[in-house]
């Protein structure tokens, strides 16, 4: 759509040399995309020279706070984009096509933001878009992101402070499928124990949200109400 400016797409990784390369060439594949940007921090098994290989601009992080939230700030801080898509590095069957799928709702004008949920399935595909979207697959508007306060970046919870942003605006998301993507979960990743501890970790430090004075409940409603789900 005219008017609108590049994208670029940020990707967080640590210790993702699995799965990486794919997703950065899915990422270079979308029409829409001007750059594919990887923030690794603190990998120790070749994720960033993986990604590179792939045709993907590596930012290092050194001596990072080691979180998701920062590893996203850097690459948008690194990128003079006007809207980025947000790619996790552990997905699996991710395409072009379901990138491009993801631009377009914003690039059309249709939503401030557009988010990309995994296939689990008919049953779980019918619910899924109407619950929070926690999902790392999402096309956000610079002014978005850069307007979560700094002290309010922080691990897994970044996503909830994205979602915040467009709730208490009010402005319009669209939720669609991404046929056949999943990912690899952190069980996969670190085996059963450990995995188990981080995933709970993970839900711990979302669960702390849900507080006065933090996340109002309310804003979930107020997303529900302008969100649109695409199939
Ligand atoms: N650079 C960087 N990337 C990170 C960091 N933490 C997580 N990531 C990346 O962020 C993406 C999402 O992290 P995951 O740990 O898979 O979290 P998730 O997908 O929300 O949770 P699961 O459902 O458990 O997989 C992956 O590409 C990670 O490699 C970090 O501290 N630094
Ligand atoms: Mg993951």
């Amino acid at each position: 759509m005219a008017g609108r400016g590049p994208i670029d797409v940020v990707m967080p990784a640590r210790d993702e040399a699995a799965t990486v390369a794919a997703n950065v060439a899915a990422a270079r594949g979308c029409r829409r995309v001007r750059e594919v940007v990887v923030v690794d921090d603190g990998s120790r098994d070749g994720t960033g020279d993986a990604a590179r290989e792939a045709g993907a601009k590596v930012i290092t992080l050194a001596g990072s706070k080691g979180s998701k939230a920062h590893a996203l700030a850097a690459g948008v801080a690194a990128s003079d984009a006007e809207a980025f898509l947000f790619v996790d590095a552990d997905c699996t069957g991710l395409t072009a096509a379901h990138l491009d799928g993801l631009c377009r709702p914003w690039l059309e004008g249709r939503a401030a933001m557009s988010i990309g949920f995994f296939d689990y399935g008919p049953f779980w595909n019918r619910l899924l878009p109407w619950w929070p979207p926690l999902t790392g697959e999402r096309l956000v508007p610079r002014w978005v992101f850069e307007a979560i306060p700094p002290q309010k970046l922080a691990g897994y919870t970044i996503e909830v402070r994205i979602n915040e942003v467009i709730a208490e605006g009010r402005l319009p998301t669209v939720a669609r499928l991404m046929p056949g993507v999943s990912h690899r979960t952190k069980r996969d990743k670190l085996g059963r124990r450990a995995g188990a501890a981080a995933t709970w970790a993970m839900y711990r430090s979302l669960l702390a949200l849900v507080k006065p004075g933090d996340i109002r409940l309310r804003t979930y409603a107020t997303y529900l109400g302008g969100l649109t789900v695409e199939r």
